[in-house]
């Protein structure tokens, strides 16, 4: 594996401060929260953070803005939305160039990130014109029974730092588009690109002339978190994050009958059938993989193989990994950044001494990179391990680069396996008969919200409903109808008969 030389954080802080002056952001002066990048592992300015009187003051403010934005026509609401994607697509480099500094990702990534925001924008606008409602046949004559969409009211979107512009856009686009407002709280590793973000959907709230507080961004800790989840203003808490965050905001925002759309851990795998076409098999696992150094929660992390073929493609596999480019995200040719912290890799580390006591092996990768050059930044090689059973640390999502590989000798077995974790995100197989394919598919096979054929488990596309089942969460967000989670269903009956008629026959009076 080859390595790349890294920026200093200088360059860094000085690519950051054009990137936000380019999009018109006052470049941040002071204030706890520090911004830092993982390329370097070092801070780049410090941030002002919301006291708990700035988020009393924003679910106040876009509680105020719901009560006239509900009523806004939903296409003129749209027009908000396309704004915000033109002013995405014009300010592309720079957004991207923010991501790669806070989050670390490759630059195509990068710009990948952002397509998928302004790819979400366009979406939603089209959405503003198809907010359908149904009209159902009555059992009464004289009567239309009909449903209604209607906005729901203030929208907290709980982010993490993985994707830390595109998963805002897909709730807030559909949001905006619904009715809704919006209170933001993004990670805490990313407050720079969620400025950004903030900076351009004020300026197209400004230049359209819709109310500025239809969204409001609240940069800080967990207690901004807590107070979304439990203020009954917020009508749905949209969280993104682990399993273990989850399980805390889910019952406590139930416990006030609010809703929650959760999008929690994934523990993503891919079964590779003996017919794979094993050249493309091998390009889609590798970069489902080791793609943003493992961190989406689409990563392949499980890699379930025909014992016929599984010799080959665990020595094809062991090939690519070895050749693998880590570095600097910024240069080209570089296929793996930085995990995001020190931490990250201790947790890696951990999670691999484990499956080896388990007795997992390591085929490749794993160690440690540019220690010397960064000893705060965590770069690693992305490792395969070969396991026979799908043990304790195997059935974790452990948020870094490690593909544990299995062997299987029947479907149902490959199926029963895939299916045997927690978590139940997003699923893939590479086969060339179509019986197992659709088998795959069925409701008897995979049990993700996502299920592929032939394509790996990452880089879904804004057009589909993007969720997972069990430990995932059960949320959808972003595509097909998914946008009903940010609306309530009114159902109406209108009586234009003149007489008053009962349902199911009863007769009073
Ligand atoms: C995430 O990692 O939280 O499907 C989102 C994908 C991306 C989104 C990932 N479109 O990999």
């Amino acid at each position: 594996m080859t390595s790349t030389a890294l920026p200093t954080t200088d360059d860094l802080r000085a690519r950051a401060r054009t990137a936000l002056q380019h999009i018109g952001v006052d470049v941040p002066e002071g204030g706890d929260l520090q911004a830092r990048t993982p390329i370097t592992g070092e801070n780049l300015f410090g941030v002002k953070a919301a006291t708990d009187a700035d988020t009393e003051e924003a679910i106040a403010a876009t509680r105020a803005a719901f009560l006239t934005w509900r009523t806004t026509p939903a296409p003129r609401r749209g027009e908000l939305v396309r704004r915000l994607g033109e002013l995405l697509r014009e300010h592309k480099s720079d957004l991207a160039d923010l991501v790669t500094i806070e989050a670390g990702k490759i630059r195509s990534e990068a710009l990948g990130e952002i397509q998928e925001m302004i790819d979400i924008c366009d979406f939603a606008v089209g959405l503003s014109r198809q907010l359908y409602g149904r009209t159902i046949a009555s059992e009464r004559p004289g009567h239309r029974l009909a449903e209604t969409w209607h906005p729901l009211g203030v929208v907290g979107v709980i982010s993490a730092f993985n994707f830390p512009a595109a998963v805002w856009s897909w709730n807030t686009a559909v949001a905006l588009v619904c009715g809704d407002t919006v209170v933001w709280k993004p990670s805490e590793l990313t407050p720079l690109i969620s400025l950004a973000c903030d900076h351009l959907l004020a300026r197209a709230a400004d230049e359209v002339g819709t109310p500025r507080d239809v969204h409001r961004l609240l940069l800080g800790g967990r207690a901004v978190g807590e107070k979304l989840v439990d203020d009954p203003r917020v009508a749905l808490v949209s969280a993104t994050g682990s399993t273990r965050m989850g399980r805390e905001v889910g019952p406590r925002v139930a416990a006030r009958f609010g809703r929650s759309l959760l999008e929690l851990g994934g523990n993503n795998a891919a079964i590779v059938a003996p017919s794979a076409d094993l050249d493309l098999a091998i390009q889609g696992i590798v970069f489902a993989a080791a793609g943003t150094a493992g961190q989406r929660c689409t990563t392949l992390r499980r890699l379930i193989v025909h014992r016929d073929i599984a010799d080959t493609l665990v020595e094809r596999l062991t090939a690519a990994y070895r050749k693998l480019p880590i570095g600097s995200p910024f240069e080209d040719t570089t296929l793996v950044g930085p995990l995001i912290s020190t931490e990250a890799f201790a947790r890696m580390q951990d999670a691999l001494a484990r499956v080896q006591a388990e007795g997992g092996k390591i085929l490749a990768g794993g160690n440690r990179r540019l220690t010397e050059e960064a000893s705060t930044a965590a770069y690693t090689e992305p490792v395969l391990v070969r396991v026979d059973e799908q043990t304790d640390v195997v059935r974790e999502e452990t948020f870094a680069p490690i593909l544990y590989v299995l062997t299987y000798d029947t479907l149902d077995e490959a199926i029963a396996l895939h299916n045997d974790v927690p978590q139940g995100l997003s699923s893939s197989i590479f086969t060339r008969d179509q019986q197992e394919a659709e088998i795959f598919l069925s409701a008897a096979g995979s049990d993700c919200g996502i299920a592929n054929v032939n394509i790996g488990t990452s880089g879904a596309e804004i057009g589909g409903a993007f969720g997972g089942e069990k430990d995932t969460g059960g949320g959808r967000e972003s595509g097909s109808d998914a946008w009903k989670a940010y609306m309530r269903p009114a159902t109406n009956t209108i009586n234009y008969s003149g007489e008053l008629a009962l349902a199911q026959g009863v007769s009073f009076l």
